[in-house]
């Protein structure tokens, strides 16, 4: 298991050496932690990993001494603990590194504020030229592997489980931070690292608000709830949304859920390899504006998942993108109405050649309470 892990991150770093090789630049300066974590299991707060056409070295502060040397081993990942602020410290490596005379690092813009990426760039002088690299691990990381899957299907199974006992918990009186406060408790008792966003209970009104924070609001008879519950577990992102009623619903409110529901399954049908990742959003819109309820539907339809719960593909109206074996995104159409509530329903999906696999399991079906 060990091993294969570490197998894993010598072929992601050979296929961002690949590259970085392409563009010309000499180094890939990597600061945002789910990426650093992603190409060396380092998961430590303060951190910069330095790849280059023939080593890589993670640069990061005494805290974090053993535990990177421990995550680092059998990967051929060089640790150094320097002196000098990381950043101060990131910055002379560069200069000092091997090869050519004037070197260009590469760096993502994303990740680095203006005065981190000054700091850099002042202590490594005129020796280094600084080159936008948008997006590069991000990209390698759509792709998930056999473990990686794994580790997500059991993050949709860990919050499924938790969504059916917090609905079991729903009924008049109870407040949205209760329940979310139950989710939270069930996630870790279940084993996760913890939630993977604030947790989202929204009744009533409150339900029209796609991502409201729960309150000290009393669910009441005759409205909606929304749960938008995601777990960590083992390091990948699970998330997903159910909405229940409570009392007996209306035969309008009813045909709301059933034209959500119907969308959302259109949409994970749209969901194929070789399809755009635009297809699943224009499958559910197509269905909620034959409903009339098109202009309710106000965000995009899902988005990848995986060590960070927003990751790429984006599926949203118009994108070109193609669906490819072993993506993982959330498919999580919804209305939202004014004063009235809102409904969305949404579910984890994994990608293969010829089918789909919809991991979260809780059923969707309209349930009152
Ligand atoms: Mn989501």
């Amino acid at each position: 298991m060990m091993q294969s892990i570490q197998n894993e991150y010598r072929q992601r770093l050979g296929r961002l050496r690949r590259r970085l090789g392409e563009s010309g630049a000499s180094a890939l300066v990597v600061t945002h932690s789910p990426n650093i974590f992603y190409l060396s299991g380092f998961l430590g707060s303060a951190g910069i990993l330095a790849v280059e056409a023939d080593r890589t070295t993670l640069l990061t502060d005494g805290r974090y001494m053993t535990q990177s040397r421990e995550q680092a081993r059998g990967t051929g990942i060089r640790v150094q603990i320097p002196q000098a602020p990381i950043l101060r410290a990131a910055g002379e490596f560069l200069a000092a590194g091997k090869g050519r005379s004037r070197r260009v690092a590469a760096f993502d813009p994303d990740h680095l504020t203006v005065a981190a990426k000054g700091e850099l760039a002042r202590a490594a002088g005129r020796a280094v030229s600084w080159v936008a690299a948008h997006g590069w691990v991000e990209e390698l990381r759509i792709i998930k592997s056999p473990a990686e899957l794994a580790k997500i299907r059991a993050a949709a199974r860990l919050i499924s489980e938790v969504c059916g006992q917090v609905i079991q918990m729903i009924r008049p009186g109870v407040t949205e931070i209760d329940l979310a406060a139950e989710a939270d408790y069930r996630m870790r008792k279940l084993g996760a690292e913890g939630p993977s966003f604030e947790t989202i209970v929204a009744s009533g009104w409150r339900a029209a608000l796609p991502h409201a924070r729960p309150t000290t609001k009393r669910l009441r008879r005759n409205e909606f709830v929304v749960l938008d519950l995601g777990a960590i577990l083992a390091g990948y992102c699970s998330d997903m949304t159910r909405t229940v009623y409570v009392g007996s619903a209306s035969k309008r409110l009813k045909g709301w859920y059933r034209a959500v529901l119907e969308a959302q399954q259109a949409a994970r049908d749209a969901v194929a390899v070789g399809a755009t990742t635009g297809r699943p959003d224009a499958a559910a819109r197509a269905v909620l504006d034959g409903y009339g309820l098109g202009g309710y539907f106000i965000h995009s339809t899902g988005h990848g998942l995986g060590l960070e719960v927003h990751e790429a593909p984006r599926l949203a109206k118009g994108q070109k993108g193609q669906f490819e074996p072993r993506m993982v995104v959330t498919i999580e159409p919804g209305i939202y109405v004014e004063g009235v509530g809102g409904i969305r329903i949404e579910d984890d999906v994994a990608v293969y050649e010829g089918k789909t696999e919809t991991l979260t399991t809780t059923p969707r079906e309209f349930l009152e309470i």
